[in-house]
């Protein structure tokens, strides 16, 4: 089963992007021996069932907390999960930080850089085609809370896994 994966820092809107991709369906659960709490919800890609994981906020791949412990074995235990790793776009060098290391693992990796919304307000501009290309990854700037960019972040979850996306497509659209 295709899974997917959200991560970054707390508070980039992680929650709200996997409502919109997730719907109604998800269900809140902690880590088994853990107090940590995670989300896990379900799309359906070409008819299949495709998990989505809100993973707990973390800063790095090197665990401080209980949360980022969790995010790190989620991480470490979904091997062939496309990562979506969410950025504040108007904090973006910390959040690159994270999207380095999780390339250094060579995952299948997606930027959205949410919040574009504030980024613009406060006069922020980041040219994201040039961070694609740079990365070698898809950069998508997203609102969460408007759903702006969310069709394009569906497409290029399409791209990282050849898939039709049309059931995701028509579910994350307000
Ligand atoms: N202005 C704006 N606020 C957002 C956006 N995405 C999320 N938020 C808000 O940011 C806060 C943190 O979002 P949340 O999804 O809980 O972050 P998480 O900790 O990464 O899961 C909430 O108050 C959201 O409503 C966005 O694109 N623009
Ligand atoms: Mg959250």
């Amino acid at each position: 089963m295709l899974k997917i994966l959200l991560m970054g820092h707390p508070n980039v809107g992680k929650s709200v992007v996997f409502n919109r991709l997730t719907g109604a369906n998800a269900t809140e659960s902690n880590y088994p021996g853990t107090t940590v709490d995670y989300e896990k919800g379900y799309v359906f890609i070409e008819g299949h069932e495709t998990e989505v994981l809100d993973v707990p906020g973390t800063f790095s791949l090197y665990p401080k907390d209980k949360a980022e412990e969790v995010a790190l074995k989620i991480f470490t235990q979904e091997k062939d999960a496309v990562i979506i790793c969410v950025l504040d776009a108007t904090k973006i060098e910390r959040g690159l930080y994270l999207v380095l290391e999780v390339l250094e693992r060579s995952r299948s990796v997606i930027i959205a850089l949410n919040m574009w919304d504030v980024a613009k307000d406060k006069g922020i501009s980041i040219d994201h085609d040039h961070l694609s290309s740079l990365l070698g990854v898809p950069v998508v700037p997203t609102v969460a809370v408007s759903g702006a960019g969310m069709k394009e972040l569906i497409f290029s979850i399409h791209e990282a896994c050849t898939s039709d996306v049309k059931s995701i497509v028509e579910r994350a659209m307000v």
